[in-house]
């Protein structure tokens, strides 16, 4: 029988290009974003390829997750891959001048929106002893940077809780990963500075940044490996990164 994956932030970057490569692999796929047109077309397109439905959320709303997950039809009910990529980053700057709208954005959405749908998938797989979770966190999950503040504690918070899946689903067979990406070229930095095309653009020049398509084959990669291989936790960045900060640009 064909896998089903389940991943949030569908319909950009990161998680749109892994549903391209899942699709593309006969992985059934279950998409998951806020922007309800981005998934249409998503399931237009690779609905040609493999059975696709979607869902339209905000993860940060537990209610929200809770009704989205429970309206599952029957056949997309099982869930083998849940991919916990929905975030982003709001702002960048200093903890005293940090806007505490953007802090709420970030831990509302890169950890407890990651808690409430991971709490309402995870039970069918403890049923089952089956299931693959994987968590994309980020370089700023495993070091802090000028002005990442609240962003990097986010992904801290990923970082542990990855662990801490880990460790308590052992026990149920279920596989726990987590990819730590730096730079890679989305609308991230957009999302970062809220709408600013131009500072954007600045973050990705310079230098080849990671593209969404490689992360992209990365996680298809650690999915697909035999059942008793758990790929735990990969830090990637573009070869001209060295850390979060060093970054050889020309
Ligand atoms: P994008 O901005 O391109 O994509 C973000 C995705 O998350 C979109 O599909 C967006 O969908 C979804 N999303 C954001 N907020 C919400 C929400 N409240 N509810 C539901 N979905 C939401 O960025 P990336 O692809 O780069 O980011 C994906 C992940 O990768 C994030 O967790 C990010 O932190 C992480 N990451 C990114 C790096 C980078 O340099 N780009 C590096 C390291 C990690 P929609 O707006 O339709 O809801
Ligand atoms: C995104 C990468 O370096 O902007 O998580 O934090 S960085």
């Amino acid at each position: 029988m064909k896998p089903t994956a389940f991943i949030t932030g569908a319909t950009s970057g990161i998680g749109k290009a892994t549903a391209e490569i899942f699709a593309k692999n006969n992985i059934r796929l279950i998409l998951c974003g806020r922007r309800i047109e981005r998934l249409q077309e998503l399931k237009t397109t690779l609905g040609k390829l493999t059975e696709v439905t979607t869902l339209t959320f905000d993860v940060a709303n537990r209610k929200a997750v809770e009704n989205a997950i429970s309206s599952l039809p029957e056949n997309f009910k099982q869930i083998d891959i849940l991919i916990n990529n929905a975030g982003n980053a709001h702002g960048l700057s200093t903890i005293q001048d940090g806007n505490i709208d953007d802090w709420d954005a970030m831990l509302d959405i890169n950890v407890k929106g990651l808690l409430y749908v991971s709490k309402a998938i995870i039970p069918q797989m403890t049923n089952r002893n089956n299931g693959f979770i994987v968590n994309i966190g980020s370089i700023a999950g495993k070091e802090v940077y000028p002005n990442g503040n609240v962003y990097c504690a986010s992904k801290h918070a990923v970082n542990a809780l990855n662990k801490a899946m880990r460790i308590d689903l052992n026990k149920h067979n279920i596989r726990v990963a987590a990819i730590h990406p730096g730079a890679v070229e989305t609308e991230f930095s957009e999302v970062r500075f809220k709408g600013d095309i131009q500072k954007a653009k600045n973050v990705y020049t310079g230098y080849k940044a990671l593209q969404a398509d490689d992360i992209a084959d990365i996680i298809y990669f650690v999915v697909t490996r035999p059942y008793h291989v758990n790929i735990e936790d990969l830090v990637v960045y573009p070869t001209a990164q060295a850390s979060a900060t060093i970054l050889n640009k020309n």
